[in-house]
């Protein structure tokens, strides 16, 4: 499955590293693509579940707008 991530507060590469790297720290998830221009991320893996993405991305410090 595939999942788009709505992201606020990214404002550099940092940024998009930490989202890639918090997302990559999920076991569930195989694949992301985090970008900085439209704000988003693109998950894929297996059983992707909304709460851990919310909590994996939160924990660093950006807000999830919308899971989708
Ligand atoms: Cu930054």
């Amino acid at each position: 499955m595939k999942k788009t991530i709505m992201i606020e507060g990214m404002s550099c590469n940092h940024c998009t590293k930490a989202v890639e790297n918090a997302l990559k720290g999920l076991n569930e998830v195989s694949k992301v693509e985090v970008s900085l221009e439209e704000k988003k991320a693109v998950v894929e893996g297996e059983k992707l579940i909304d709460d851990k993405l919310r909590e994996a991305i939160e924990e660093e410090g950006y807000n999830v707008v919308e899971i989708k």
